[in-house]
């Protein structure tokens, strides 16, 4: 009986630490690509500014070249609705994810 629980336990660890490094290297990926942008495998100094500037159009609604308190505030709310968004979506793709993994096993 105690036997048979660690031999779960073992195949259970096995199964799951994949599934978890994926989710890992996928996520710190994607953001390398983002700043990456013409494909070298390096991020260098412009493109990290290219990054930063891009950011910072995006605040600056009015395109006066300033980022007001306003604008500020407002990409605050933006990105907070976005995080909510993205943690629906995960939510939903972790379990879609979830299906899948079962049908692969079976
Ligand atoms: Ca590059
Ligand atoms: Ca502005």
């Amino acid at each position: 009986m105690k036997k048979l629980f660690l031999l779960s336990a073992a195949a259970l660890a096995i199964s799951a630490t994949p599934a978890l490094a994926d989710n890992h290297g996928d996520k710190s990926g994607k953001m390398f690509e983002k700043h990456d942008t013409n494909g070298d495998g390096v991020v260098s100094e412009a493109e990290f500014l290219d990054h930063a500037k891009q950011r910072f159009a995006e605040m600056d609604t009015d395109g006066n070249g300033e980022i007001s308190q306003e604008e500020a505030k407002a990409q605050k709310e933006a990105r907070k609705e976005k995080m909510k968004e993205k943690r629906e979506k995960w939510k939903e793709k972790r379990e879609e994810n979830h299906d899948h993994d079962h049908e692969d096993e079976e």
